[in-house]
C-alpha cells in the first residue's frame, strides 16, 4: 500500500516536472534557437521553418553514396536576424560569423561572407530530410556543407544558430 502511494507520488512529480519544463516539449517539437550577438532573437519552430523556402542539395559524406538533402538554407536562417543577409553584408558586417551548436555541445562556425551568395556561397543547408525521408540518428536537423572534403562540419542534432560580431573596436 505504502509502495503504491509512493509510486503515485513519483508519477505525479514526473508529470508536473514535464508540464513545467519547456525543454522536454521541445524534444517532440523540434525548434531552432536563433541568437544575435548573445541575445535570443527568435525561436524557429516547425511552423516557422515550414514557412521558409525549401533548399535542396546533393552531397556525399566521404565514403558514402551521395544523398539528396532537403531543408532550409543556413543563409536564410541567418537573414531572420535582419543582419548579414542580402546587400547588408558590407563594412564591419563582413567580420560577422555564424556559430552553430548541437545538442551534444559540438560547435562549428562559418564566416557570414562564406555563406553569402555574393561571396563564398557555401550553400550550407540545415537539413531535415535525406532522400525524401526524415533524418534518423542525426535528427531533427543536420548541417550539410557540400564543399567540404571532410564531414566534420556536418553537425547532427543542431539546436542553435548564433550570429556574432567579431570586429574589434
Ligand atoms: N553533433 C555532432 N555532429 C557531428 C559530430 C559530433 O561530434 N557531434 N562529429 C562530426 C564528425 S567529426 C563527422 S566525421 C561526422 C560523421 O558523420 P556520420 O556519423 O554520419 O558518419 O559527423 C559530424 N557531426
Ligand atoms: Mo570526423
Amino acid at each position: 500500500m505504502r509502495l503504491r502511494w509512493m509510486f503515485s507520488c513519483l508519477a505525479w512529480l514526473a508529470l508536473s516536472a514535464y508540464a513545467a519544463e519547456p525543454v522536454s516539449r521541445l524534444a517532440n517539437h523540434p525548434a531552432i534557437k536563433l541568437v544575435l550577438d548573445g541575445k535570443p532573437a527568435d525561436l524557429l519552430d516547425q511552423a516557422a521553418l515550414a514557412s521558409m523556402p525549401r533548399a535542396s542539395v546533393k552531397a556525399a559524406a566521404p565514403g558514402e553514396q551521395p544523398s539528396t538533402w532537403q531543408g532550409v538554407a543556413l543563409e536564410d536562417i541567418v537573414g531572420r536576424t535582419c543582419v548579414a543577409s542580402g546587400d547588408a553584408l558590407v563594412g564591419r558586417a563582413l567580420s560577422r560569423f555564424v556559430r552553430v551548436t548541437a545538442a551534444d555541445g559540438q560547435q562549428v562556425v562559418f564566416s557570414a561572407a562564406e555563406l553569402h551568395p555574393d561571396f563564398g556561397h557555401a550553400q550550407v543547408i540545415l537539413a531535415d530530410s535525406r532522400d525524401g525521408k526524415p533524418l534518423a540518428q542525426d535528427a531533427p536537423f543536420r548541417l550539410i556543407v557540400p564543399g567540404d572534403k571532410r564531414a566534420d562540419r556536418w553537425l547532427s542534432f543542431v539546436t542553435t544558430v548564433e550570429v556574432v560580431d567579431a570586429s574589434t573596436p
